[in-house]
């Protein structure tokens, strides 16, 4: 049927309509083909864990109460749900790592492709994990962060990972030491997570959730190395215009979107780009067309302003535009099912990472020594697809939807708002603002697409309610993609939607920038990809050091209006043992133990402040997310 409402998103609609009525298969229609999905594997109490499984819950008493080797519910959800924490500390920490290989091979001489782009962040970054800085080149400076950085990777001692006790308060330190929960190294607190979790290891629910904040303490501390090194290498964000949705798309360019993770892949696409544009235009068309997808965008987009194609869920329907030469990605949120679109089209999707291949695709490995010939290759590839497109005529069909948005809100770029208006304490401008009523605090933006949702119905409600409430909004990820397309993230929106405090608060900050600003400031601070949720641990770190507290005191909150990844679990987990409500807008699977269900909502606010909130409706959990600012706006106070 037509106007079955899977989405907000008004080009997502346009060409749902048309992949209906042609019989191309998307992530849409093999969602309905799923239900109802299996309410065993939906509450999380189905084990996989040994093939004497598969078992499940199936009752409250007797044998069939639990798994064969006798796991019970709450073992079986919280065995299920700290393994999916470790699969998005491996995702989150590897991609960390090949930029941490790609700094040591630069630093070697290996990477000739690559450079120091930003040397004071390298300086500010070697200080912060207690380097000597003095007297050093660039080089040697880069060689010895990489070496710190592989550390934490690989560690045997105890005293914690570097990189995360380098970023986060005194206190809370103490806190993970005290709980056990401090991490020695990524892949170790990996591997432990995988151990605890084989048949007949851990059973105590509390145990292994504890195990899994561990680990997901771990993933964060994957995410600062990724951020800190692809700012070194790519440069640190300062605010940038740009636009999104499959407006941004013309025909007439050869057309390429970079999908996928990571920056040394992306950034080495659009850089070369610029130089074959003559090529492009050679070939007859208007010049070469780059956009972005999922959080590879976001990384181009904060640092270039590559333009947002669109986000995770409608991957499929920017193929099927009929517009895009190549899709070109590496790692992370990738659907296998790009393929079938892409041969609909005639688009040629190339994988680069040895980790990430389709069946079908072309592969063009991406080796940081020879990174700059790999761009130019996918780069010709697009501009003889761009010529067989033309010259077949295939049909394209663009719906003319975009929104305008400025990006590029680094911790840095927000910080430097700040000065201009409190040079000494730039951080005391926004605790101010709370302390005096005009903001109601901070919320943090994050996560994926779920079609357990309507696509990004739940992101634009709870971004708009929490903007009437004077909630000052940061974000990252596909949030983000989803805001930037709805038109939320430029300054008509502030208009539109701020509540009177925080338009007060948004056109104060631009007056005091005016000078440096191409433009006036947006609804919410785009602050990257997934892994700059570290900007985002920062910022709040930053907030409770002004205000002399412990993050379980700041007003802050988050929310993830569609969860729906590994990486998103944990995230979700660190974001609460940093001691952050944090609003989840998907069920995830834990609803078969109501133990697991109490630990995660009420007894983690006693060990670690912080707590999740499961609520799919987008009002309620806006109101529940200014309830949680509004007690700690009025604890601080008094
Ligand atoms: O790392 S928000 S759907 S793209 S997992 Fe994936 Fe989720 Fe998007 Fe970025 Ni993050
Ligand atoms: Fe069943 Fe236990 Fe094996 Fe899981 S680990 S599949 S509950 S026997």
């Amino acid at each position: 049927p037509k106007n079955i409402m899977r989405t907000v998103d008004p080009a997502a609609l346009e060409i749902l309509e048309y992949t209906k009525e042609n019989n191309i298969i998307t992530a849409f229609d093999r969602w309905s083909a799923q239900q109802p999905q299996c309410a065993f594997g939906y509450q999380g109490i189905c084990c996989r864990i040994c093939f004497a499984g598969p078992c499940r819950i199936k009752g409250v008493e007797g044998p069939g109460s639990m798994g064969i080797c006798g796991a019970r519910d709450y073992t079986i959800v919280a065995r299920n749900a700290i393994r999916m924490m470790a699969g998005g500390c491996s995702a989150h920490s590897d991609h960390g790592r090949e930029l941490v290989e790609v700094l040591y091979h630069l630093a070697e001489g290996h990477a000739p492709d690559y450079e120091v782009r930003d040397p004071d962040k390298l300086r500010r970054v070697a200080k912060k994990i207690g380097l000597e800085i003095e007297g050093k080149s660039d080089l040697d400076l880069a060689k010895e962060v990489a070496e710190v950085a592989f550390e934490d990777y690989g560690r045997h001692t105890s005293e914690g990972c570097k990189f995360l006790k380098a970023n986060i308060c005194e206190k809370r330190i103490k806190k993970y030491e005290e709980t056990d929960t401090m991490p020695r190294a990524i892949d170790r607190e990996v591997v432990e997570v995988m151990h605890r979790t084989h048949v007949g290891v851990d059973a105590d629910p509390v145990n292994l959730i504890f195990g899994g904040i561990k680990c997901s303490l771990a993933d964060v501390t994957g995410e600062h190395i990724s951020t800190d090194i692809s700012d070194i290498l790519f440069g640190t964000p300062k605010p940038v215009m740009s636009e999104a949705n499959l407006g941004v798309i013309d025909p007439d360019k050869v057309n390429i979107i970079v999908h996928g993770h990571n920056p040394v892949l992306s950034q080495m696409v659009v850089d070369t780009a610029r130089e074959l544009e003559e090529e492009a235009k050679a070939a007859g068309a208007k010049g070469i067309g780059i956009s972005g997808i999922c959080c590879t965008g976001n990384e181009v987009l904060m640092r270039n302003g590559v333009p947002i194609a669109t986000s995770y869920m409608a991957q499929e329907l920017a193929i099927a535009t009929g517009a895009i030469d190549v899709m070109v990605v590496d790692v992370q949120c990738i659907m296998p099912g790009l393929r079938n679109v892409c041969e609909c089209f005639n688009t040629k999707l190339v994988t680069t990472m040895s980790i990430s291949k389709i069946p079908g695709s072309y592969h063009f490995s991406f080796e940081d020594s020879k990174a700059k010939k790999s761009a130019e290759a996918i780069i010709r590839l697009a501009i003889e697809a761009y010529k067989d497109r033309k010259n077949t005529g295939r049909p394209v069909r663009i719906p003319q939807f975009k929104n305008k948005l400025m990006a590029g809100f680094s911790l840095e770029a927000l910080l430097d708002l700040f000065a201009a208006i409190n040079p000494d304490n730039p951080i005391k401008v926004l605790t101010d603002a709370i302390i005096n009523g005009e903001i109601a605090g901070v919320c943090a933006l994050a996560g994926c697409n779920n079609l357990e949702a309507v696509y990004e119905k739940n992101h634009t409600e709870i971004v708009k309610e929490l903007a009437k409430n004077n909630v000052f909004m940061v974000g990252t990820g596909c949030v983000m993609q989803a805001a930037a397309k709805h038109g939320l993230l430029n300054y008509e929106a502030v208009e539109k939607y701020a509540g009177p405090g925080l338009k007060r608060f948004i056109d104060r900050l631009y007056e005091a920038n005016k000078d440096k600003l191409s433009d006036k400031l947006p609804l919410a601070f785009h602050m990257g990809s997934c892994v700059d949720n570290s900007r985002i641990l920062d910022l709040w770190t930053e907030m409770a050091n002004a205000l002399n507290v412990d993050v379980p005191k700041v007003p802050f909150v988050a929310t993830a209006p569609e969860g729906m990844s590994e990486k998103a679990v944990a995230i979700g987990t660190w974001v609460v043992a940093s001691g952050i409500p944090c609003h989840v807008g998907a069920m995830p699977p834990l609803e078969g133990s109501n133990l697991v269900w109490s630990v995660v909502t009420c007894i983690a606010h006693d060990v670690f402040g912080g707590y999740f909130i499961l609520e799919t409706d987008p009002q309620e959990a806006a109101k529940k997310l200014l309830a949680a600012l509004e007690y700690r706006a009025w604890k601080l106070k008094v």
